[in-house]
């Protein structure tokens, strides 16, 4: 998975602290993927590879990166250290932990001071396809397609309702 480049000229990097990462952070991918959003993945560790890190945030906007989605759990340092590194937006995952559930994630994501923000998400799946799915919102302000994509995105989810009670009937 290290330094994928699923796409060619990529506009939003997945990062994530560890490969274990990746069974939550693969749900943003596969939104990334349905808008067909060229992306880059990569596992970068806060705390194994902090140098890794800083390059990455560095030259992000430089390499053409519109936006980064960083996932990561337990004491997870890498979207707030990302954030103080580039001035990209940054989407920020809680990925569910074994000790604490994820909570410990979402409250070392969550609170940044006021300066350096963090878009947080939910904890989790959910949590990373809505960062695949703001990423997309992000872009669409300036792609008149993907804000269509999204119109569409959202009337599918309405139909769904809809067929949902028409087999309550
Ligand atoms: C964090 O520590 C990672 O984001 C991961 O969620 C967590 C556990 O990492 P591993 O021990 O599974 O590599 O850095």
């Amino acid at each position: 998975m290290a330094d994928n480049i699923s796409h060619n000229a990529p506009q939003v990097a997945v990062i994530m602290g560890s490969s274990s990462d990746w069974e939550t952070m693969s749900h943003a991918c596969e939104i990334l993927e349905r808008f067909n959003v060229p992306y880059i993945k990569q596992v970068i560790s806060a705390h194994r590879t902090p140098e890794l890190m800083a390059e990455f945030a560095h030259s992000a906007r430089d390499k053409g990166i519109k936006v980064i989605i960083a996932g990561a759990g337990g004491a997870a340092h890498l979207p707030g250290m990302t954030a103080a590194q580039t001035t990209l937006p940054v989407i920020g995952v809680p990925v569910k932990s074994r000790a604490l559930s994820g909570v410990d994630s979402l409250l070392s994501i969550v609170q940044m001071p006021g300066g350096i923000p963090v878009a947080t998400t939910a904890i989790g799946n959910s949590g990373a396809t809505n960062a695949g799915l703001l990423a997309v919102s992000i872009l669409s302000t300036f792609d008149s397609a993907l804000a269509q994509a999204l119109e569409d995105y959202r009337n599918e989810l309405k139909d769904m309702v809809e067929e949902s009670n028409a087999k309550l009937d």
